[in-house]
Formats: structure tokens, sequence, C-alpha cells
């Protein structure tokens, strides 16, 4: 490959149709763009290795072949130990005003700063093929290539964590992933190991409800908040600190799938989240989100019922508002997974002037995993040379060689020095602005292997969390547990993680240890009765329905004016409407036009949509409800929630599906997303109707339901 395609990397353009560029490319110039070997010299033929004769061995001369294998052989790198399977994208922060009077980050310094960033997301458990629909936390990592060197914000889509002592991270990783003997389960939790860990581990008990919940099965990782977890502390140009967490709030509001849909899009499609984000992003859809911080003066650090350096806590936003600082957008998908997705390597120590650590012990012991897990990971100390890691500021340092080093260091490579002019100097030297300064804590203190009493209390916030949900949050948290626990073999494990839940709410315990045949455990009295609402993702909606998908059922004989309005009406407001058949092409519309088809039925699912219609048309309705595929479709949709809309003969789905009679065709199925419409209704009402429902994603208190 000539030098052009091997600098490609982060600042250019998105390959559009890269592969017809090549080829002109190779027509004009043969010399520069035929097939060479890592030398450069040109190769006549890559498809047929030197033998000697047409029938005889393969020849050791062959300098071409081996290089290939070789090459070949040493593809794979070490995947991460956690946080393996992941996506990511290139973007932009905005700042919306300066932050001077908190920090003196520069990225954050000026109204309409922009800065590139890249962002990873990811699955924690599963190796890299692992299905993306898992229960699970997601991380949400953003990379900051600010003009005073990169920063990077490792978070989760969580807001806690399960351990308060980084010490404790072996362990717990060691429980959560397959076990070591069988290697199972591939993505998620619900194994005798991590069940055995936490219930033996209270301080995991607040994150256990966050990854009980909803939150673990987004619907997508455009749907997903993010958050810093640690508090973390701005800095100002002359020294003040102020506490900080940090939050990311997603445009189009906190969704997520029901267990049994994230369940079935694990088949249907285990790379579901990644192809959302890619095809949102080749859509021009770009996702959003806005930055917010939590700001807690010094002086206030003791004023909170929870220590301020416990990873396991929040700090209620109805205490301390979350204020918006700024946006991220996400407009360019990746070149090449390898070279970008799966060489950036995050590090919670990349921080830039302006921000700093606190002594979080579960920071702390990040500040020395992350540099350490990429030094295995990417085989060296010069992974920061890579094009996705690289800084946009200058670096100049006496660290040398080391393996793959791409820097041709001229000159000294010692300080201080006077042969090489003094460089590079000390910045502190002139006591310029711009450069990094640890912020000066003091400190004082016995050396002690021992936890702070402060860190004690590990169920009030998980009460928080449970006493913040909605009646159908709840349930999901309870099916959750029952599944988790139902898959765990171990008797005494399933009891004492019960009789831990019993500190969080009573009836919780109760519910669960009855799920999974173990005896309720004793009420504890004191349990917390505090709320957030700003927890509960029903109050987290977002606005519109930008990017949901709709799935119109068609046959031949589909009201195609109807598909037409619906969708005029739905795209409009920027849905997605997709027509599905039974097969690729065409169907005959009921008027004897053509209604183009987009997704042949047998290679899609209703999991992958987030609504379905079915038009009027007696042949086409009839057609459908004789096709097992058709049937299930709308039945799994009504049973995970979505919107339904029906026109005219399309009711008789709903009556294939043999969903509840008392709701579909009563006077309340629009209060629970199913939506009909007769003779007189014009699809333009209808579409109005049923993109209020989308609005509101699911309808979780509908009969009938499967969790
Ligand atoms: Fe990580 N974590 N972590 N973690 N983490 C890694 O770094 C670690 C923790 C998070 O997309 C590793 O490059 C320790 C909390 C994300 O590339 C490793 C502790 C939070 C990612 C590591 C934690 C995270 C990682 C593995 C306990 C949310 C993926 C590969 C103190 C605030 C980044 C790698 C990406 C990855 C260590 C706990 C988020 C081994 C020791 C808390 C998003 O270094």
């Amino acid at each position: 490959m000539s030098a052009h395609h091997q600098s490609a990397g982060r600042g250019d353009p998105p390959a559009q149709d890269a592969k017809d560029q090549q080829l002109a490319r190779f027509r004009a110039a043969p010399e520069h763009d035929a097939l060479t070997t890592d030398q450069g010299v040109r190769v006549d033929d890559t498809d047929n290795a030197l033998r000697a004769g047409t029938r005889g061995p393969t020849l050791l001369e062959d300098f071409h072949n081996r290089e290939k294998l070789t090459h070949f052989d040493h593809e794979r790198i070490p995947e991460r130990v956690v946080h393996a399977r992941g996506a990511g994208a290139y973007g932009y922060f905005e700042a919306y005003e300066p932050l001077t009077e908190y920090t003196c980050a520069d990225f954050l310094a000026e109204a309409g700063r922009r800065t590139p960033v890249f962002v990873r997301f990811s699955t924690v458990q599963g190796p890299r093929g692992s299905a993306d629909t898992v229960r699970d936390v997601r991380g949400f990592a953003t990379k900051f290539y600010t003009r005073e060197g990169n920063y990077d914000l490792v978070g989760n889509n969580m807001p806690v964590f399960f351990i308060q002592d980084a010490i404790k991270f072996p362990d717990f990783v060691h429980a959560v992933k397959m076990e070591p003997d069988n290697e199972m389960p591939t993505g998620g939790t619900a194994h005798d190991t991590f069940w055995d860990f936490a219930s033996l581990q209270p301080e995991t008990t607040h994150m256990l409800m966050w990854a009980m919940s909803d939150r673990a099965i987004p619907r997508s990782f455009r749907m997903m908040q993010g958050f810093g977890v640690h508090t973390f502390r701005f800095v100002t140009a002359d020294g003040r600190g102020t506490f900080v967490k940090f939050h990311w709030k997603p445009k189009l509001g906190v969704h997520s799938q029901v267990w049994d849909e994230a369940q079935i899009t694990a088949g249907r499609d285990p790379d579901y989240h990644r192809r959302d984000l890619w095809e949102a992003i080749e859509s021009g859809e770009y996702p959003e989100w806005e930055l917010g911080v939590q700001l807690v003066p010094e002086e206030d650090e003791f004023s909170f019922d929870f220590d301020l350096l416990d990873a396991t806590k929040i700090i209620p936003e109805e205490q301390v508002p979350v204020r918006p600082i700024g946006r991220l957008v996400l407009d360019r998908n990746p070149q090449n997974f390898f070279a970008e997705t799966e060489q950036v390597a995050f590090h919670t120590a990349n921080v830039v002037p302006g921000i700093d650590f606190t002594n979080d012990p579960l920071l702390q012991g990040r500040n020395f995993s992350y540099l350490d897990t990429q030094l295995i990971r990417l085989g060296g100390p010069n992974f920061s040379q890579l094009p996705v890691n690289r800084p946009l500021a200058d670096v100049n340092h006496n660290h040398r060689d080391g393996f793959g080093q791409q820097v041709i260091h001229p000159g000294t490579n010692y300080f201080p020095n006077s042969l090489g002019g003094g460089c590079p100097a000390h910045a502190g030297a002139g006591g310029g602005a711009g450069v990094f300064r640890h912020y000066a804590q003091r400190v004082d203190g016995e050396k002690i292997r021992v936890r702070s009493d402060s860190f004690q209390d590990h169920y009030s916030q998980a009460a928080l969390f449970w006493n913040s949900m909605a009646d159908w949050e709840r349930r999901h948290i309870v099916e959750a547990f029952r599944f988790e626990l139902g898959k765990v073999g171990s008797t005494q494990v399933r009891e004492r993680m019960v009789g831990n839940l019993a500190n969080v709410n009573a009836q919780l315990a109760e519910m669960v240890a009855d799920g999974v045949g173990v005896a309720a455990p004793q009420p504890v009295s004191g349990v917390s009765t505090a709320s957030s609402p700003a927890l509960s993702q029903e109050n987290l909606l977002g606005e519109g329905i930008r990017t949901r998908k709709v799935a119109v059922l068609a046959a031949d004989g589909t009201d195609a004016g109807q598909v037409t309005a619906v969708r005029e009406r739905l795209t409009a407001q920027g849905a997605i409407v997709e027509v599905l058949a039974a097969k690729d092409g065409s169907v005959r519309g009921s008027d004897g036009g053509g209604l183009d088809v987009d997704r042949a039925l047998p290679t899609m699912a209703s999991v992958l949509y987030d609504a379905v219609l079915v038009p009027d048309g007696k042949e086409a309705v009839a057609a459908l409800a004789a096709d097992p595929a058709a049937v299930r479709f709308v039945e799994e949709a009504y049973r995970h929630g979505k919107p339904i809309a029906v026109l005219g003969e399309g009711t008789r789905l709903l009556t294939e599906a043999k969903l509840p009679e008392e709701v579909v065709l009563g006077e309340s199925a629009p209060d629970f997303g199913v939506l009909t419409g007769n003779g007189t209704t014009a699809p333009g009402d209808l579409a109005d109707a049923l993109a209020t429902a989308l609005g509101r994603h699911r309808f979780p208190r509908r009969p009938g339901l499967l969790n």
C-alpha cells in the first residue's frame, strides 16, 4: 500500500466510495497502487503460492506468501479484559459558555469552542464477539482531543459502581466474567460466581439495582445516559478546586428494551447496537448528548449523608442540579474498526489542565490500571502514537524507542541538556497558562488498609433507587432478579442475595424470594423511604421520535395510499418507516400500483422495530393472517409493549395474534398504545396518533406483556 493510504486516520474525510476511488487511482497509476510486499515490491499474483511444478510442493523461497501468512497470523491482539465488545464514532464537543469560574480547561473556556472527540460504547462482561443486547452495564468512554492535550472521560451508563476500592476489581471481574472451567455465560451476569461475589459484598447493592433495572438493556447507545461516576475536581487558573460529577444526557431520551425483547434481539441481530449507531451516523442522524455537571464547593465536602469519594453513591439531582455545559455530537463513523475502535486507548489519568482527581480509591486504582492494560493490549509503550490516540496538541519529551516506535527523534534524549538547546524545556518555568499542575491538596494520615466509616452505608441509596421507580420499573427489577438468581445453582447464594435485598425493600425481597423458591427474609427496620424522581425513566422520555423504526406489514392488495400517507407524516417527524412483506421486491397495491418492499419479513423481526402498522386491504390482510411470521410479528410487538396501529381490515391481525380482546378492541385500547382506524379514519390522523404513542416509547402497563 502506498504511503497516503497508510496515513489515513483521524481528521481524514469519511470513506465514501473508497473502493471506486482506489480502482480509479490504480488505473491511472498502476505503479503507485499495485499490490506490493511490505517492502514495496510489486507482486504479480497473490492467489497462487510459488511451487515446484503446478502440482508440486510450495517453496520456502516465496517471500510474499510467507510475509502474507505471517502478518495474518499476528493480526489479533488481546481483547480488553473488560469492555471487549464495543463500537465507536468520531464527533465534536461544543461548549455552551465559558466555565473559567470553575476550571481553566481550555476546551471549556469559550462559548461555541469545538473539540474533536472519539467515543467508544461497550458492554462489560462479554468477549469481542458477544451480543450487544445482553443485560450489562454499558461503557461510555470519550476522548477529547483538546488543544492542551487529550482528556479522557471514561464513564458508564450508570452513575455508580459495584465496588468502592480498585483493589477489589480483579475479584469482581473474575466473578462476573465467564466461569473459569466452562467459559459460560457469554455476556451477562446470570451465573453463580457473579451472584456469589455480589451476595458476599454488600457494597454492590446499589449498583445491582441499576444493573437489574432497564438501564442494563438500552434500546440504543444513542438513548443512554452517561456518567463519569467518580467525583472529580475542577481547578481554576489560580488553583481553586470545585468537586464535579459529569453527566451525559441523550437528546433522544433514555429508552430501553424489555428483557424478552433483548434476548430475542441477541439472536436476530447480535450487532443491534453497533448497527444502530453506524446507521444513524451514515444517514445523517447524528446522535447528540448534553454534558452536564454537578458542582460542589470544597467547603461542602462533608455536607452529604454519604461520602463524595464513594463511587457507590450518587448526588441526587434534586440536591445538586445538573448544569448543562456543552453538547456532544457524533457525526463520523470510523473507517477501520481495528485501527480505530479496537486500538483506541482510554485512560482515566489522561487529564488536562483544569481537571484533576479526588482521593476516590476506585479512581486512584483506575489511574494505574488503564495505562498498564494498554501496555499488554497494544504491545508496548508507543500506543499514543496510533492515529486514534494521537493528541492534536504537540508532543515533546525524551521518551524513546520501544516496540512500534513511529517517530524518528533527532537530537538529545535527556534533561537537562545544553547540546539540544535545553529542549524540551519545563513548561512550568515560564509560569504560563495551559500547563498541568497537580492540585495542591493537603494530605495527612497513617498508612492503613482501612475503609473509611463514611463508606459503610450500602443500602440507603439502593433503597433510594427502588423508591424512585415507577410501578412497571419495579416489576422489571423484580423479574430481572428472578431471572438472574433463577440461573444460579446454589441455593445458599440465592438465599444470601435475597437476604441482602431485605435491606433495600421488604416487598422486593419477598417477591424475588417467591420467584426463586427461597424463604422470604425477615423484614429489616429503618429502610430509607427517600426518592429522586430524576432516576425514573418515566421522566426521561426526551423529545420527538427521530430514528424510531416503524414496520409496515404489507402483501399484495395492501392499501398503498395509506402507506404513503402514513409514511409521509411519520418521516416528516424523523421516524423511519419500512415496508415488510413475505418476499423482497414489491407488492401490488389495492389500487393496482406497486409498493416497494424495503425488507423481506423473514430477514427481520418485530424486535428490530419500535412500532408496527397494518394497513387496510382485504386480500393483503388475509395473506398476512395466514403467514405465521406476520402474526407473530404483531403478537411480539404487543407483548413487548410497542405501539401498534391497524387500519380497516388490518384489525383482523390483532384477533389472529390472539391479543387480549378486552384491550385491543375495547375503548381503552389507545391508552395501551393499540390504535385502530376504521373506514373513515384519515391515515394521517392515525399516523399522528402513532407518533404520539411512539413518543411514549412503550406501554408498560398494557395487560399480557412479556417482561
Ligand atoms: Fe474500567 N477498565 N476499570 N471502569 N472501563 C477498562 O481498560 C478498571 C471502571 C470503563 O472503550 C480497562 O482499556 C479498574 C469504572 C470503560 O476502551 C481496564 C476499575 C468505570 C472501559 C479497566 C474500573 C469504568 C473500561 C480494560 C476499578 C466507569 C472501556 C481495557 C477501579 C466510570 C474503555 C481498557 C474503552 C476499561 C480497569 C472500573 C469504565 C482493565 C481497575 C468505575 C468505559 O484498564
